[in-house]
């Protein structure tokens, strides 16, 4: 285990936002694997920042495979492909296998190779449940023996664990065969991730040092060999399991069907009606059982097939919804104009006013004006009529000019 390798991928080379890029034999292409929650979509989204949703509930987040790009170098693209974990809430594993075996069937068909795998766990879990180690074997059947030393196994969120609980449960990985040990025994790496760029940085860039490619069972089991999803070695591997647990729902059926004729013939009608609902919630289940393993019953072509069928589907809604956000816009925009349009007759109408009470104000400075001066005027008149102690004809016709202007004046301060 290395973990002083220098990194050079450095944070310049992550891309900012996820542009999908198709996939060419140059490329690089490594595909992520894990239980759900284990941090595939975050250690993706170190390279292709903000790219891969991450999960922060319980249920499983990633639920396709999709892989998102990043440059190495000018010129060459490096692709991460992300995966939903075998044991995803929301879609059965016979999807989920399917879905990931077109992934690598097409690709595979292309002679695009992959340049290795990553295969995450979280080194929090105190034990490897039953789905854990399940996980693995579908994931060993996937890959084949050959392919072990292109595999890098890495724990992830050694933030959250003490370094010696972590090194021991690391341990107990690597020396049990049927966890890590038989991988590590053919070639596979083991790594420990912390969360930071740094870490995932550094064994991306290890993953990467090695260049030869490799080409896993399935692809070859499924193109040169075009068997059937359900008769490669990952499929048997799942059908195998869905029988095993076929096998116990009907034999928990039947001793369902023991009690409850008993429960009948002791007249116990409640315990009699939750065993009945109990019985046909196992049949609905061994229907689903039969329904995922004949699911299985496919080549790579039909796979295609399907695939494409069920994207035309999708294109064809998108298209729907396209035309009718497109509607929808349309009308917004026309009455974003009407309102414009409004808003400008206002403004001029505005304007209009703002003239005119500009006018007015100026015709009342000038009125106000000319009031003081012939008040002034009056007083000067009738000082001098005053002193000189009688009306001159002269002084009557000022004294009237100075009314009249009066007058004028108190008019138009009343029409403002
Ligand atoms: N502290 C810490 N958190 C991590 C680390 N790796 C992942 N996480 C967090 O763990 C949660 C699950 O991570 P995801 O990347 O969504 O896991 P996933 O494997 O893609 O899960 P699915 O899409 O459901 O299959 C997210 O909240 C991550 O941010 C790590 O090394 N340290
Ligand atoms: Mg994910």
């Amino acid at each position: 285990m290395d973990h002083t390798a220098r990194p050079n991928i450095l944070p310049e080379t992550v891309t900012a936002a996820y542009i999908p890029q198709p996939i060419t034999r140059e490329d690089v292409v490594i595909a992520v694997l894990g239980v759900t929650g284990s941090g595939k979509s975050a250690f993706i989204s170190q390279f292709c920042s903000g790219a891969a949703q991450e999960g922060h509930g319980l249920k499983s987040c990633t639920s396709e495979v999709r892989h998102y790009t990043c440059m190495l170098s000018p010129g060459q693209n490096l692709h991460l492909v992300d995966t939903p974990g075998f044991d995803d809430t929301t879609r059965s594993d016979t999807d989920i296998l399917k879905d990931i075996a077109l992934f690598l069937s097409t690709t595979y068909q292309r002679k695009i190779y992959l340049s290795g795998l990553i295969y995450l766990h979280r080194i929090i879990d105190p034990r490897v449940t039953g789905s854990i180690a399940r996980n693995l074997r579908f994931f060993k059947k996937l890959c084949g023996d050959d392919s072990f030393q292109r595999i890098a196994l890495v724990s992830t969120m050694w933030d959250r664990v003490d370094a010696q609980t972590g090194a021991s449960r690391e341990a107990e990985l690597t020396s049990t065969g049927s966890f890590w040990g038989d991988m590590v025994a053919r070639g596979s790496k083991v790594y420990r991730h912390d969360g930071s760029f740094d870490s995932a940085s550094s064994i991306l860039t290890q993953v990467l040092s090695a260049s030869q490619r490799t080409v896993l069972h399935i692809q070859r089991q499924m193109v040169d060999q075009r068997r059937d999803l359900d008769q490669t070695d990952a499929g048997m591997e799942l059908e195998a399991e869905l029988l095993r647990e076929k096998q116990r729902m009907q034999r928990e059926l039947t001793e369902m069907k023991e009690e409850m004729e008993e429960a009948m013939r002791e007249r116990d009608g409640e315990a009699a009606e939750a065993l009945r609902k109990q019985q046909l919630d196992y049949e609905a289940k061994i229907r689903e059982s039969d329904r995922q393993r004949e699911n299985m019953r496919v080549g790579f072509e039909k796979m295609h097939a399907e695939k494409e069928k069920e994207m035309r589907k999708l294109v064809e809604k998108w298209n729907i919804e396209k035309k009718s956000i497109a509607r929808e816009i349309n009308e917004k925009q026309r009455l974003l104009e009407s309102l414009a349009a409004q808003v400008e007759r206002m403004g001029s109408q505005m304007q209009k006013d703002s003239e005119r009470l500009q006018t007015a104000q100026r015709e009342l400075e000038a009125a106000k004006k000319e009031l003081s001066e012939r008040r002034e005027e009056y007083t000067r008149v009738a000082r001098r009529e005053r002193e000189h102690g009688g009306t001159s004809g002269n002084a009557i016709s000022t004294l009237f000019t100075v009314i009249g202007g009066t007058a004028s004046s108190l008019a138009l301060l009343f029409l403002l």
